[in-house]
């Protein structure tokens, strides 16, 4: 997210009490050009059939912006099948809200040479699941994305890692086709946004994603039960499982140049006893990581099979992708993650040892 930290497309300086004249649509997607989007626009409005796909375990951005492309694309006429790989298929308990899941398919019904496949937030194609091969076999496949660590798949990208969020990318799609925001796209949209910026806290927010947020408002959403069910929803199992994870809580005061590391972990046996849903702890590592006396927040979360999947925070100073990508993973500078087949010290050893000097 080191580009989004930038204020991209905003004055350098404005000077007080100026008039500022309204700005009808602020630019979305800096980092792309005419040159870009155009064969991207072409592939869609010359195709019948397009699969549009988010990644595994998909979180508000990555279906937010499949479902507000289907409907767009379903609006222009065009036959539309949204899906993601994971089998089962479970639309998060947080994002059963969102609109338009009738276009929601399994994978199996995703066709396997699809004429036009686009995924959305997808920065590897592993995160693909299930839907890998067909990805890879389609006539054409483009790649919508903002993550930095993404190498690039697929027949065309319009990756943009200044964007705060995909779903950013997908307005700027969508205006392209001329196809005009309504209430349930605006939903998608502002819950993929409201999500990877966290409410419109994190360092990619710009002048430009407010701009974003005023017109998905201006369609009459309820950005109120949205935010409620996002960021203020959670199981009385999950306040059980959240206090045993602090818990166990390490603060290491020398690591990471003596900035400072907490890390905690999840046994898939406190999920059991307490009737979780691993997605439901997502956000458990917002709380460890207000720790103020570290810089660095991990999360390891253990899987069903004894695999490790963590998440990592930075707060500015340490690049955590980088640290993660020793570990096989990827992100974002300041949000990334890996998985890890050893047992917990030792993955929390790795970790800590590939923390760059800042
Ligand atoms: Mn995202």
């Amino acid at each position: 997210m080191s580009a989004g930290q930038q204020a991209a497309g905003a004055p350098a300086t404005m000077t007080a009490g100026a008039p500022v004249l309204p700005s009808p649509r602020s630019e979305q997607a800096p980092g792309l050009t005419d040159g870009d989007w155009q064969p991207v626009l072409a592939a869609i409005r010359g195709a019948s059939s397009v699969d549009l796909v988010c990644h595994v375990l998909p979180d508000g951005d990555a279906l937010g912006s499949a479902l507000a492309a289907g409907i767009a694309l379903r609006s222009l006429g065009i036959e539309v099948r949204v899906s993601f790989g994971d089998d089962p298929q479970v639309v998060p308990g947080s994002l059963e809200f969102l609109p338009a899941q009738d276009l929601l398919v399994p994978a199996s019904a995703v066709p396997e040479r699809p004429e036009l496949l686009i995924t959305f937030d997808v920065a590897d194609p592993q995160r693909l699941g299930l839907l890998r091969s067909r990805a890879e076999a389609a006539a054409t496949a483009v790649v919508i994305d903002h993550h930095a660590s993404n190498g690039g798949f697929g027949t065309y990208q319009l990756i943009d890692p200044a964007a705060p969020a995909t779903a950013v990318l997908v307005d700027e799609l969508l205006r392209r086709l001329g196809v005009p925001l309504d209430r349930d796209i605006a939903t998608c949209l502002y819950t993929g946004v409201a999500t990877d910026t966290g409410s419109f806290r994190y360092a990619a927010t710009t002048p430009a994603t407010h701009e974003l947020a005023s017109r998905l408002l201006a369609t009459g959403l309820r950005h109120d039960l949205i935010s409620r069910r996002l960021w203020d929803t959670q199981s009385f199992g999950y306040l059980k499982v959240l206090a045993a994870a602090l818990d166990r809580a390490v603060l290491e005061r020398g690591a990471a140049d003596g900035l400072g590391l907490v890390w905690t972990w999840v046994p898939y046996a406190d999920l059991t006893a307490h009737g979780v849903l691993p997605e439901e702890i997502e956000g458990l590592i917002d709380v460890v990581r207000k720790a103020s006396e570290a810089e660095v927040t991990l999360v390891l979360k253990e899987d069903p099979d004894g695999s490790l999947r963590g998440s990592s925070r930075s707060k500015g100073a340490v690049d955590v992708a980088a640290a993660c990508g020793a570990l096989g993973g990827g992100g974002h500078v300041y949000a990334a993650g890996f998985t890890s087949h050893s047992t917990v010290d030792t993955t929390v050893a790795r970790f800590r040892d590939a923390l760059p000097p800042h």
